[in-house]
Protein backbone atom coordinates (compact mmCIF):
# COMPACT_ATOMS: atom_id res chain seq x y z
CA UNK A 1 0.00 0.00 0.00
CA UNK A 2 2.54 2.67 0.43
CA UNK A 3 3.90 1.84 -2.48
CA UNK A 4 1.19 2.72 -3.71
CA UNK A 5 0.72 6.01 -1.86
CA UNK A 6 4.41 7.32 -2.99
CA UNK A 7 3.23 6.62 -6.66
CA UNK A 8 -0.12 8.57 -6.36
CA UNK A 9 1.87 11.71 -4.25
CA UNK A 10 4.73 11.54 -7.11
CA UNK A 11 2.30 12.40 -9.66
CA UNK A 12 2.01 15.96 -10.71
CA UNK A 13 -1.83 16.68 -10.12
CA UNK A 14 -3.96 15.63 -12.91
CA UNK A 15 -1.19 13.43 -13.92
CA UNK A 16 -2.72 10.03 -12.48
CA UNK A 17 -5.14 9.09 -9.90
CA UNK A 18 -6.05 6.14 -9.23
CA UNK A 19 -8.36 4.56 -6.81
CA UNK A 20 -9.45 0.93 -5.67
CA UNK A 21 -13.21 -0.26 -5.34
CA UNK A 22 -13.79 -3.51 -5.06
CA UNK A 23 -10.54 -4.95 -7.04
CA UNK A 24 -11.68 -1.90 -10.22
CA UNK A 25 -8.09 0.39 -10.52
CA UNK A 26 -9.57 3.66 -12.49
CA UNK A 27 -6.29 5.10 -14.07
CA UNK A 28 -6.51 8.52 -15.18
CA UNK A 29 -3.46 9.47 -17.73
CA UNK A 30 -2.35 12.13 -18.97
CA UNK A 31 -0.05 11.71 -22.28
CA UNK A 32 2.83 14.01 -23.29
CA UNK A 33 0.43 15.83 -25.50
CA UNK A 34 -2.11 16.57 -22.64
CA UNK A 35 -4.91 14.11 -23.86
CA UNK A 36 -6.51 12.47 -20.83
CA UNK A 37 -7.25 9.21 -21.20
CA UNK A 38 -9.51 7.29 -19.01
CA UNK A 39 -9.13 3.42 -18.33
CA UNK A 40 -10.87 1.29 -15.94
CA UNK A 41 -8.97 -2.09 -16.15
CA UNK A 42 -9.73 -4.92 -13.78
CA UNK A 43 -6.15 -6.08 -12.14
CA UNK A 44 -5.00 -9.61 -12.54
CA UNK A 45 -2.53 -10.22 -9.95
CA UNK A 46 -0.28 -11.90 -9.25
CA UNK A 47 1.06 -13.04 -12.69
CA UNK A 48 4.37 -14.77 -13.59
CA UNK A 49 5.55 -15.03 -16.87
CA UNK A 50 8.78 -16.86 -18.41
CA UNK A 51 10.33 -17.63 -21.66
CA UNK A 52 10.22 -21.16 -22.71
CA UNK A 53 9.59 -24.80 -21.50
CA UNK A 54 12.06 -24.14 -18.99
CA UNK A 55 9.21 -21.38 -18.14
CA UNK A 56 7.14 -23.67 -16.19
CA UNK A 57 9.26 -25.58 -13.73
CA UNK A 58 10.49 -21.65 -12.74
CA UNK A 59 7.34 -20.03 -12.57
CA UNK A 60 6.20 -23.36 -10.49
CA UNK A 61 9.02 -22.13 -7.81
CA UNK A 62 8.11 -18.81 -8.00
CA UNK A 63 4.73 -18.89 -7.37
CA UNK A 64 5.08 -21.32 -4.32
CA UNK A 65 7.52 -18.56 -2.79
CA UNK A 66 5.43 -15.85 -3.67
CA UNK A 67 2.74 -17.52 -2.31
CA UNK A 68 4.48 -18.35 0.83
CA UNK A 69 5.30 -14.56 1.88
CA UNK A 70 8.42 -14.39 -0.08
CA UNK A 71 9.47 -10.99 -1.90
CA UNK A 72 9.32 -10.92 -5.43
CA UNK A 73 12.99 -10.75 -6.02
CA UNK A 74 13.62 -13.53 -3.78
CA UNK A 75 10.69 -15.55 -5.65
CA UNK A 76 11.93 -15.03 -8.91
CA UNK A 77 15.88 -15.87 -7.55
CA UNK A 78 14.19 -19.31 -6.00
CA UNK A 79 12.50 -19.67 -9.64
CA UNK A 80 15.04 -18.99 -12.00
CA UNK A 81 17.51 -21.26 -10.09
CA UNK A 82 15.73 -24.52 -11.49
CA UNK A 83 16.58 -24.10 -15.39
CA UNK A 84 20.34 -22.37 -13.67
CA UNK A 85 21.31 -25.87 -12.20
CA UNK A 86 19.36 -28.32 -14.36
CA UNK A 87 22.22 -29.84 -16.74
CA UNK A 88 19.51 -31.06 -19.45
CA UNK A 89 18.83 -26.92 -20.06
CA UNK A 90 22.05 -26.01 -22.19
CA UNK A 91 21.33 -22.36 -22.50
CA UNK A 92 21.07 -21.57 -18.97
CA UNK A 93 23.71 -21.90 -16.01
CA UNK A 94 25.36 -25.13 -15.32
CA UNK A 95 25.18 -27.51 -18.20
CA UNK A 96 24.84 -23.96 -20.65
CA UNK A 97 27.14 -24.29 -24.13
CA UNK A 98 30.61 -23.01 -23.82
CA UNK A 99 31.78 -20.45 -26.35
CA UNK A 100 34.41 -21.06 -28.63
CA UNK A 101 37.15 -22.12 -26.23
CA UNK A 102 35.17 -23.99 -24.34
CA UNK A 103 34.10 -22.02 -21.63
CA UNK A 104 30.61 -21.77 -20.61
CA UNK A 105 30.55 -18.21 -19.77
CA UNK A 106 27.03 -16.32 -18.21
CA UNK A 107 25.31 -12.97 -18.40
CA UNK A 108 21.99 -12.47 -15.64
CA UNK A 109 20.19 -9.37 -14.42
CA UNK A 110 17.51 -8.50 -12.04
CA UNK A 111 15.24 -5.54 -11.87
CA UNK A 112 12.62 -4.26 -9.10
CA UNK A 113 9.58 -2.07 -8.99
CA UNK A 114 11.94 0.72 -8.03
CA UNK A 115 14.05 0.58 -11.06
CA UNK A 116 16.79 -0.77 -8.74
CA UNK A 117 18.52 -3.54 -10.90
CA UNK A 118 21.90 -5.71 -10.56
CA UNK A 119 23.30 -7.13 -12.87
CA UNK A 120 26.33 -9.74 -14.44
CA UNK A 121 27.69 -10.45 -17.66
CA UNK A 122 30.37 -12.82 -18.58
CA UNK A 123 30.98 -14.63 -15.50
CA UNK A 124 32.29 -17.85 -14.71
CA UNK A 125 32.28 -20.80 -12.56
CA UNK A 126 29.14 -19.36 -10.60
CA UNK A 127 26.41 -22.03 -11.18
CA UNK A 128 23.79 -18.96 -10.23
CA UNK A 129 24.63 -15.94 -11.90
CA UNK A 130 20.94 -14.55 -11.45
CA UNK A 131 21.80 -14.75 -7.39
CA UNK A 132 24.96 -12.78 -7.89
CA UNK A 133 22.79 -10.65 -9.98
CA UNK A 134 20.45 -10.18 -6.95
CA UNK A 135 23.68 -9.26 -4.75
CA UNK A 136 25.06 -6.83 -6.81
CA UNK A 137 21.86 -5.27 -6.51
CA UNK A 138 21.09 -5.72 -2.69
CA UNK A 139 25.17 -5.02 -1.78
CA UNK A 140 27.01 -2.81 -4.15
CA UNK A 141 26.66 1.01 -5.18
CA UNK A 142 26.60 -0.17 -9.14
CA UNK A 143 24.16 -2.21 -11.71
CA UNK A 144 26.84 -4.71 -13.15
CA UNK A 145 30.05 -6.30 -12.66
CA UNK A 146 31.29 -8.06 -15.61
CA UNK A 147 34.23 -11.31 -15.47
CA UNK A 148 37.07 -11.39 -13.58
CA UNK A 149 35.74 -8.91 -11.21
CA UNK A 150 31.85 -10.47 -10.89
CA UNK A 151 33.61 -13.35 -10.00
CA UNK A 152 35.58 -11.75 -7.49
CA UNK A 153 32.53 -10.31 -6.23
CA UNK A 154 30.74 -13.67 -6.34
CA UNK A 155 33.04 -15.37 -4.00
CA UNK A 156 33.71 -12.43 -1.54
CA UNK A 157 29.55 -12.82 -1.44
CA UNK A 158 30.31 -16.99 -0.09
CA UNK A 159 29.41 -18.25 -3.94
CA UNK A 160 31.23 -21.91 -4.95
CA UNK A 161 33.53 -21.81 -8.10
CA UNK A 162 33.09 -24.95 -9.75
CA UNK A 163 33.29 -26.44 -13.44
CA UNK A 164 30.21 -25.76 -15.00
CA UNK A 165 30.86 -27.54 -18.24
CA UNK A 166 28.97 -31.14 -18.28
CA UNK A 167 30.25 -33.85 -20.21
CA UNK A 168 27.21 -33.57 -22.57
CA UNK A 169 28.19 -29.89 -23.57
CA UNK A 170 31.50 -30.57 -23.72
CA UNK A 171 30.97 -33.17 -26.54
CA UNK A 172 28.73 -31.24 -28.23
CA UNK A 173 31.12 -28.19 -28.21
CA UNK A 174 33.93 -31.02 -29.37
CA UNK A 175 31.71 -31.85 -32.39
CA UNK A 176 31.31 -28.21 -33.33
CA UNK A 177 35.07 -27.66 -33.04
CA UNK A 178 35.32 -29.95 -35.99
CA UNK A 179 34.33 -27.65 -38.67
CA UNK A 180 34.29 -24.37 -36.42
CA UNK A 181 31.58 -22.87 -37.97
CA UNK A 182 30.67 -19.85 -36.47
CA UNK A 183 27.04 -19.16 -36.35
CA UNK A 184 25.29 -18.18 -33.03
CA UNK A 185 22.84 -21.49 -32.53
CA UNK A 186 19.98 -19.95 -31.15
CA UNK A 187 15.73 -20.76 -30.18
CA UNK A 188 16.15 -23.97 -32.26
CA UNK A 189 16.13 -26.57 -29.50
CA UNK A 190 13.13 -24.56 -27.82
CA UNK A 191 15.17 -24.50 -24.23
CA UNK A 192 17.14 -21.10 -24.29
CA UNK A 193 17.54 -18.10 -22.09
CA UNK A 194 14.94 -17.52 -19.36
CA UNK A 195 13.60 -14.28 -18.83
CA UNK A 196 10.81 -13.83 -16.31
CA UNK A 197 8.35 -11.37 -15.59
CA UNK A 198 6.41 -10.37 -12.38
CA UNK A 199 3.42 -8.69 -10.97
CA UNK A 200 2.85 -9.35 -7.05
CA UNK A 201 0.26 -8.94 -4.82
CA UNK A 202 0.80 -5.36 -4.32
CA UNK A 203 0.52 -4.90 -8.25
CA UNK A 204 4.27 -4.11 -8.27
CA UNK A 205 6.74 -5.38 -11.39
CA UNK A 206 9.61 -7.21 -11.02
CA UNK A 207 11.82 -9.46 -13.93
CA UNK A 208 15.01 -10.95 -13.84
CA UNK A 209 16.99 -12.80 -16.81
CA UNK A 210 19.80 -15.47 -16.87
CA UNK A 211 21.42 -17.35 -19.69
CA UNK A 212 24.71 -19.24 -21.14
CA UNK A 213 24.34 -16.72 -24.28
CA UNK A 214 24.59 -17.88 -27.84
CA UNK A 215 26.67 -21.21 -28.17
CA UNK A 216 29.87 -21.35 -30.02
CA UNK A 217 30.27 -17.71 -29.48
CA UNK A 218 33.54 -15.62 -29.79
CA UNK A 219 35.19 -15.71 -26.23
CA UNK A 220 34.03 -12.59 -23.95
CA UNK A 221 31.05 -11.99 -26.13
CA UNK A 222 28.31 -10.83 -24.10
CA UNK A 223 24.46 -10.55 -25.53
CA UNK A 224 21.46 -8.93 -24.63
CA UNK A 225 20.49 -10.37 -21.63
CA UNK A 226 22.42 -8.87 -18.92
CA UNK A 227 21.92 -5.35 -20.31
CA UNK A 228 18.83 -3.34 -18.76
CA UNK A 229 16.53 -2.04 -21.76
CA UNK A 230 17.92 -4.74 -23.79
CA UNK A 231 16.85 -8.18 -22.44
CA UNK A 232 15.07 -6.89 -19.53
CA UNK A 233 13.78 -3.57 -18.48
CA UNK A 234 10.36 -2.71 -16.69
CA UNK A 235 8.54 0.80 -15.19
CA UNK A 236 6.40 0.40 -12.57
CA UNK A 237 4.12 2.86 -13.85
CA UNK A 238 3.73 0.98 -16.99
CA UNK A 239 4.68 -2.44 -17.72
CA UNK A 240 7.79 -5.10 -18.08
CA UNK A 241 9.29 -6.93 -21.00
CA UNK A 242 12.32 -9.26 -21.60
CA UNK A 243 13.74 -10.88 -24.59
CA UNK A 244 15.15 -14.19 -26.08
CA UNK A 245 16.99 -14.36 -29.48
CA UNK A 246 20.15 -13.40 -31.04
CA UNK A 247 20.92 -10.74 -28.42
CA UNK A 248 22.99 -8.53 -31.00
CA UNK A 249 19.53 -7.70 -32.34
CA UNK A 250 18.21 -7.11 -29.24
CA UNK A 251 20.69 -4.55 -28.22
CA UNK A 252 20.92 -2.46 -31.76
CA UNK A 253 17.29 -2.14 -31.25
CA UNK A 254 17.14 -1.34 -27.39
CA UNK A 255 14.39 -3.95 -27.58
CA UNK A 256 12.99 -4.37 -24.08
CA UNK A 257 13.23 -0.76 -22.89
CA UNK A 258 10.99 -0.28 -26.42
CA UNK A 259 8.30 -2.62 -25.72
CA UNK A 260 8.19 -1.16 -22.66
CA UNK A 261 7.72 2.61 -23.99
CA UNK A 262 5.24 1.32 -26.69
CA UNK A 263 3.38 -0.15 -24.01
CA UNK A 264 3.36 3.41 -22.55
CA UNK A 265 2.20 4.87 -25.36
CA UNK A 266 -1.26 2.36 -24.97
CA UNK A 267 -0.07 -0.13 -27.04
CA UNK A 268 -0.98 -3.36 -25.28
CA UNK A 269 1.42 -6.25 -24.46
CA UNK A 270 1.10 -8.30 -27.84
CA UNK A 271 0.97 -4.90 -29.86
CA UNK A 272 4.31 -3.78 -28.37
CA UNK A 273 6.05 -7.15 -28.76
CA UNK A 274 4.43 -7.55 -32.18
CA UNK A 275 5.29 -3.62 -32.96
CA UNK A 276 9.14 -4.24 -32.01
CA UNK A 277 9.96 -7.45 -33.05
CA UNK A 278 8.63 -5.82 -36.96
CA UNK A 279 10.96 -3.08 -36.15
CA UNK A 280 13.65 -5.58 -35.66
CA UNK A 281 12.96 -7.66 -38.87
CA UNK A 282 12.73 -4.57 -40.53
CA UNK A 283 16.07 -3.27 -40.10
CA UNK A 284 17.77 -6.87 -40.13
CA UNK A 285 15.81 -8.00 -43.87
CA UNK A 286 19.57 -7.29 -45.71
CA UNK A 287 21.51 -8.17 -42.82
CA UNK A 288 24.05 -11.09 -42.59
CA UNK A 289 22.34 -12.03 -39.23
CA UNK A 290 19.21 -12.56 -40.92
CA UNK A 291 19.89 -16.47 -41.91
CA UNK A 292 19.66 -17.48 -38.42
CA UNK A 293 17.73 -14.32 -36.58
CA UNK A 294 15.31 -15.08 -34.12
CA UNK A 295 13.89 -12.33 -31.49
CA UNK A 296 11.13 -13.05 -28.89
CA UNK A 297 9.64 -10.91 -26.64
CA UNK A 298 7.49 -11.44 -23.46
CA UNK A 299 5.52 -8.33 -21.75
CA UNK A 300 3.45 -7.77 -19.13
CA UNK A 301 1.49 -4.37 -17.71
CA UNK A 302 0.35 -2.97 -15.11
CA UNK A 303 -3.18 -4.59 -15.05
CA UNK A 304 -1.60 -8.22 -15.65
CA UNK A 305 -1.94 -8.37 -19.14
CA UNK A 306 0.62 -10.70 -21.01
CA UNK A 307 1.96 -11.87 -24.27
CA UNK A 308 4.52 -13.03 -26.14
CA UNK A 309 5.54 -12.56 -29.66
CA UNK A 310 8.88 -13.71 -32.27
CA UNK A 311 10.07 -13.34 -35.49
CA UNK A 312 10.31 -17.02 -36.45
CA UNK A 313 8.20 -19.49 -34.74
CA UNK A 314 8.67 -21.78 -32.10
CA UNK A 315 8.77 -19.33 -29.18
CA UNK A 316 6.81 -20.32 -26.54
CA UNK A 317 6.43 -19.03 -22.64
CA UNK A 318 4.63 -19.96 -19.52
CA UNK A 319 2.16 -17.79 -17.35
CA UNK A 320 0.77 -18.61 -13.80
CA UNK A 321 -2.19 -16.94 -12.18
CA UNK A 322 -4.78 -18.01 -10.33
CA UNK A 323 -7.26 -18.14 -12.46
CA UNK A 324 -5.54 -20.96 -14.63
CA UNK A 325 -2.34 -22.09 -12.77
CA UNK A 326 0.84 -22.94 -14.30
CA UNK A 327 0.34 -23.36 -18.30
CA UNK A 328 2.17 -23.15 -21.51
CA UNK A 329 1.26 -20.76 -24.48
CA UNK A 330 2.60 -20.63 -27.95
CA UNK A 331 3.19 -17.10 -29.06
CA UNK A 332 2.42 -15.50 -32.12
CA UNK A 333 5.09 -15.02 -35.26
CA UNK A 334 6.15 -12.89 -37.37
CA UNK A 335 7.11 -16.01 -40.55
CA UNK A 336 8.36 -19.39 -40.30
CA UNK A 337 11.85 -21.22 -39.76
CA UNK A 338 12.67 -21.53 -43.57
CA UNK A 339 11.86 -18.29 -44.87
C1 LIG B 1 21.95 -13.99 -26.06
N1 LIG B 1 19.61 -13.50 -25.88
O1 LIG B 1 22.94 -14.19 -25.37
C2 LIG B 1 20.63 -14.43 -25.52
C3 LIG B 1 20.37 -15.83 -26.00
C4 LIG B 1 18.94 -16.21 -25.96
O2 LIG B 1 17.20 -17.46 -26.51
O3 LIG B 1 18.10 -15.54 -25.48
N2 LIG B 1 18.52 -17.23 -26.52
O4 LIG B 1 21.99 -13.45 -27.15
Amino acid sequence: MSNRRDFIKKTTLGTLAVSSVFGLEAVAQNTENQKETLAVKKTKKPVVISTWNHGLPANAETWKELKAGKSALDAIEAGMKIPEADPKVRSVGYGGYPDREGKVTLDACIMDHNSNCGSVSFLQGIKHPLSVAKRVLENTPHVMLSGQGALQFALSEGFKEENLLTPESEKDWKKWLEESKYKPVINIENHDTISMLMIDEDGNLSGGCTTSGAAWKMHGRVGDSPIIGAGLFLDNEVGAAAATGLGEAVIRTAGSAMVVELMRQGKSPYEACKEITERIYNKHKNHKDMEYLQVGFIALNKNGEHAGYSLRSGFNYAICDDEKGNRMEDAKFKMNWDK
